[in-house]
C-alpha cells in the first residue's frame, strides 16, 4: 500500500506558503508514488497558481493531489503516515489527538523556511519532544550539504535546457502572453513587494545603452511602477516606452508558466521563497526581494545567502552584485549598482548557470523527505 502524506498549509499572505506546499505535494505524487492530501486554508491563493482549481470546493483532486479546504471545525480524520506542518502552521487540536491515538506513530515534520544561515545544518532533522508525548522533527531546506535541499522536480533542469535550445518554444510562449520584445533587448521579469528603489532602477534602464523590456506580473509592485510611469493603469497588452525601457504588465500566470517566464528572461527579479528558488533553477542572474521580518531578521538571511552565492565571482562582480541586492532590499538608489552589474553581465550570467548546476547536484527536498521517512521507519 502507498504511504500516505498529509501536508498542512496556512496561507499567511501572498503565495509562498501555498506555492511551496502545492509544488511539494505534486512532486511527491508524481515522483514518489505516495498518496498526498494537501490541507489549505485559502483556496483563492491556490487558484492563482492552479487556475483550473475550484475555489469553493471543500475537496478536489488536482494533478493527483487530494486538495482539501482546511475545515474550521475539524472532524476526526485518519492521520497519514507522514504529516507535514509547513512553516509552523499549527496542526488542528483534533488532528493532534488523532495522532496521539494512532497505534503506529506518524512521522510529524515541521517544514521550515529556507535560509542559508550556518546554524541550519546543525538544526536540520532534529526532534522536539512535546509534553503530550508527540515528537516533531524539524526539516530545513537549504543550499548546503547537511540541509534538506531545495524543491526541484527530477526533470526540471533538462526541461529548462530543452526550452532554451528551442527558440521557437520561447517565442511562442512569450507571444501567447502578448510579449514581442525587440531583438537584442534585455528581457527582465519583475516580481517584488512595494519598493521605493524601483524608480531609480527604472531610470537607469531608461537611460541605458541598450533596450530593456520589463515584464511585470500583476502584483504588489504595480503601484510603484504606475507612479514612475505617471499613468493610472497599465492594461495587459499595452507597452509603455520611456527612453530605452519598455514596460509591459503581465497576468499572474499558472505556476508552470511562471517557470517558463523565468527561463525566457535574461534577468529575473523575484521575492519571498518559491520564486527565489525557481529563479535559481532558471540559471539566469537574479535579484531577490526578501520577505521582511520583524526586527529586520531578514537582513541576516539575505547576507548569508549573498555570502554563499558570490563566493566564486571575481571581487568586482561580487561587489556589484552584492550592492545591487542590498540597495534593492533597502529601497535605496539602484542606478550605480545596476550599471556596475551590467559591466559584469557575462560573468554573472555564467555564474548563475554554474550555481544552478552545482545546486542541482544535491538531493532535492522531496527526495530528502522521502529518504528521511524511510530511515525513520
Ligand atoms: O508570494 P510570496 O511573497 O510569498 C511568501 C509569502 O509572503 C509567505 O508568507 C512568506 O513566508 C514567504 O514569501 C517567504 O513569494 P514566493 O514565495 O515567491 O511565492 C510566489 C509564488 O507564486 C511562487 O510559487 C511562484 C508563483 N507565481 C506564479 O505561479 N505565477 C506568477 O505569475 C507569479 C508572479 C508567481
Amino acid at each position: 500500500m502507498k504511504a500516505s502524506w498529509d501536508i498542512f498549509c496556512s496561507v499567511v499572505d501572498n503565495y509562498g506558503d501555498i506555492g511551496v506546499t502545492w509544488r511539494l505535494a505534486r512532486q511527491l505524487v508524481a515522483e514518489h508514488d505516495v498518496a498526498v492530501r494537501l490541507w489549505v486554508d485559502d483556496l483563492q491563493a491556490f487558484v492563482a497558481l492552479c487556475p483550473e482549481a475550484d475555489a469553493t470546493a471543500t475537496q478536489q483532486w488536482r494533478q493527483g493531489v487530494e486538495v482539501h479546504l482546511w475545515p474550521q471545525e475539524w472532524e476526526a480524520a485518519q492521520v497519514a503516515d507522514v504529516v507535514i506542518e509547513a512553516f509552523a502552521c499549527k496542526l488542528p487540536e483534533a488532528y493532534l489527538l488523532a495522532m496521539k491515538a494512532r497505534p503506529v506513530p506518524a512521522l510529524w515534520i515541521n517544514l521550515e523556511y529556507l535560509s542559508a544561515e550556518d546554524w541550519v545544518t546543525g538544526c536540520h532533522g532534529l526532534p522536539s519532544l512535546r509534553p503530550d508525548g508527540l515528537k516533531r522533527m524539524f526539516f530545513f531546506p537549504g543550499f548546503e550539504k547537511g540541509t534538506g535541499g531545495l524543491l526541484r522536480e527530477a526533470d526540471l533542469i533538462a526541461r529548462r535546457q530543452a526550452f532554451e535550445r528551442d527558440p521557437q518554444a520561447r517565442r511562442a510562449f512569450l507571444q501567447a502572453l502578448g510579449v514581442y520584445a525587440l531583438d537584442g533587448a534585455h528581457l527582465i521579469s519583475l516580481f517584488a513587494y512595494e519598493n521605493t528603489g524601483l524608480a531609480s532602477w527604472l531610470e537607469a534602464m531608461a537611460a541605458g545603452a541598450r533596450p530593456t523590456h520589463l515584464l511585470v506580473p500583476q502584483g504588489r509592485i504595480m503601484g510603484d511602477l504606475l507612479r514612475w510611469l505617471d499613468v493610472d493603469q497599465l492594461p495587459l497588452g499595452t507597452v509603455e516606452q520611456r527612453g530605452q525601457l519598455s514596460v509591459q504588465a503581465l497576468p499572474f500566470v499558472r505556476q508552470e508558466d511562471y517557470d517558463r517566464l523565468l527561463w525566457s528572461c535574461d534577468f529575473n527579479a523575484v521575492r519571498g521563497e518559491d520564486s527565489f528558488v525557481r529563479a535559481q533553477w532558471a540559471g539566469r542572474p537574479l535579484l531577490w526581494h526578501i520577505y521582511q521580518q520583524e526586527e529586520d531578521a531578514h537582513w541576516i538571511k539575505l547576507k548569508a545567502f549573498l555570502a554563499l552565492y558570490v563566493k566564486d565571482l571575481s571581487a568586482p562582480a561580487a561587489q556589484a552584485f552584492t550592492e545591487l541586492w542590498l540597495a534593492w532590499n533597502a529601497g535605496a538608489d539602484m542606478a550605480h549598482s545596476w550599471n556596475a552589474v551590467l559591466e559584469h553581465w557575462p560573468e554573472i550570467t555564467a555564474h548563475s548557470e554554474r550555481w544552478c548546476l552545482q545546486q542541482a547536484m544535491q538531493a532535492d527536498l522531496a527526495q530528502a523527505l522521502v529518504l528521511f521517512y524511510r530511515n525513520w521507519i
